[in-house]
């Protein structure tokens, strides 16, 4: 990893610092393929890049986060090279000699210079709750309030453009025991190409698998009242964010026998506090990336909880690091009712962990180990990192 900042010298920095300080920041990218093109409204992935932040720590801990985006800056305002940038040059000057184990203190520091940049906050808050979870023994679910489930049912996502393909992915899926619940990309076509597909894939399933698509805002309001009436006669369960606005949201939920879930509308405890004021959703996708971090996407996950609105752990198709810092804080969550999509790191080619995860029976556990619970392979994300080792031939393992 490219080391961004110069550490302090032991001499600047014994006489002012706490017990265990940050003493560096490394970030690196790390690029790896997808194993099909990935077709959302928004854009076709055909590998997803990892935006890996370490903290290093006077205590010897090393804390590992990590950022994605969808199609780079297809999705929103950050891309794995902005907050690699944001990172390098902004956070990790406001990090360095201060307090490593005081999480939330450090955050409002960075808060206070940093004004939005959630994806690139959410990184930086895995990496120092990774490092104080291995500080301390715990896992994060447990610095967190703790877990109250050890495995998370996971949701799988058919996009590869083509309905007889995604009926054969979603048929393997189901003799693996990996998936049982599908969500289907869909916005890219025209109204009724849309509809058909959904329901050809429906029909297939039938009851073994729960079908929901996701739209990623592309319908208009007129469109979304249409396809709604039509998904839920084609037997989908759930829609999410058919539109852009929240206040179309607002006027859409509840009209059809479908649940409505929000997505991209949720960018933060705000955001959430708002659609649940204006009765905008049935449901939230709750995403660490979208919130800002762990912490705020807690708070948003109980102004839904307390509003009467269910919960979805949402992905933005992170690889291993960011899909378990997730799943620690889906575990603590006090009801899940529509489970998560946390596959990302099955969307990927590459393996990056020495110990890959346990997806079986439908579901993902959750790590037990201090900190996140997982060791990066460093041989691989040096093999795969942008600027890394070159690519003569596939690293054993
Ligand atoms: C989204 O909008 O929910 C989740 C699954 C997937 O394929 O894309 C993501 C983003
Ligand atoms: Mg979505």
């Amino acid at each position: 990893m490219n080391q961004s900042v110069t550490p302090l010298s032991p001499a600047t920095v014994a006489s002012s610092t706490p017990p265990v300080f940050v003493e560096r920041v490394e970030t690196v990218l790390v690029d790896l393929p997808t194993i099909r093109p990935h077709k959302l409204s928004v854009a076709t992935m055909n590998g997803q890049t990892l935006m890996l932040v370490k903290i290093l720590c006077s205590d010897g801990v090393t804390g590992v986060g990590e950022g994605t985006t969808i199609g780079g800056l297809a999705y929103g305002g950050e891309s794995p090279e902005s907050m690699k940038l944001a990172i390098d040059t902004y956070f990790a000057p406001l990090m360095i000699g201060q307090d490593a184990s005081r999480v939330q203190a450090l955050m409002t520091r960075i808060g206070k210079m940093v004004k939005d940049n959630r994806f690139a906050k959410s990184a930086v808050e895995t990496a120092l709750l990774d490092a104080l979870g291995k500080r301390v023994g715990l896992p994060v679910s447990e610095l967190l309030g703790g877990r109250r489930r050890e495995r998370l049912p996971v949701a799988w996502t058919l996009a590869s453009g083509d309905t007889a393909r995604d009926i054969a992915e979603a048929e393997r899926m189901l003799d693996l025991r990996r998936h049982r619940i599908f969500k289907l990309k869909i916005g890219a076509k025209g109204l009724h190409e849309d509809i058909a597909h959904v329901a050809k894939i429906k029909r297939a399933l039938g009851d073994r698998a729960a079908v929901r698509v996701d739209v990623n805002m592309a319908w208009s309001e007129t469109e979304a009242a249409l396809g709604m009436a039509a998904l839920a006669d084609a037997g989908c369960e759930l829609v999410e964010q058919p539109v852009a606005s929240a206040a179309a949201l607002s006027r859409l939920v509840r009209r059809f026998p479908v649940a409505l879930m929000a997505d991209e509308s949720l960018t933060g405890p705000e955001s959430a506090f708002e659609i649940a004021c204006a009765h905008g959703a049935d449901v939230f996708a709750i995403k660490i990336e979208q919130n800002g971090g762990l912490f705020a996407a807690q708070r948003t996950a109980a102004i839904a909880d307390a509003a009467g609105i269910e919960l979805y752990g949402g992905t933005m198709l992170e690889g291993a690091v960011g899909t378990i810092a997730s799943a620690h804080l889906f575990a603590t969550f006090p009801k899940l009712q529509w489970g998560t999509e946390l596959f990302g790191p099955l969307l990927l080619t590459e393996e990056i962990l020495r110990e890959p995860l346990d997806y079986s029976d439908f579901e993902l556990s959750v790590p037990n180990g201090p900190g996140l619970g997982l060791e990066l392979d460093e041989d691989r994300v040096a093999f795969f990192a942008r600027d890394g080792l070159a690519r003569k031939s596939t690293p054993a393992g």
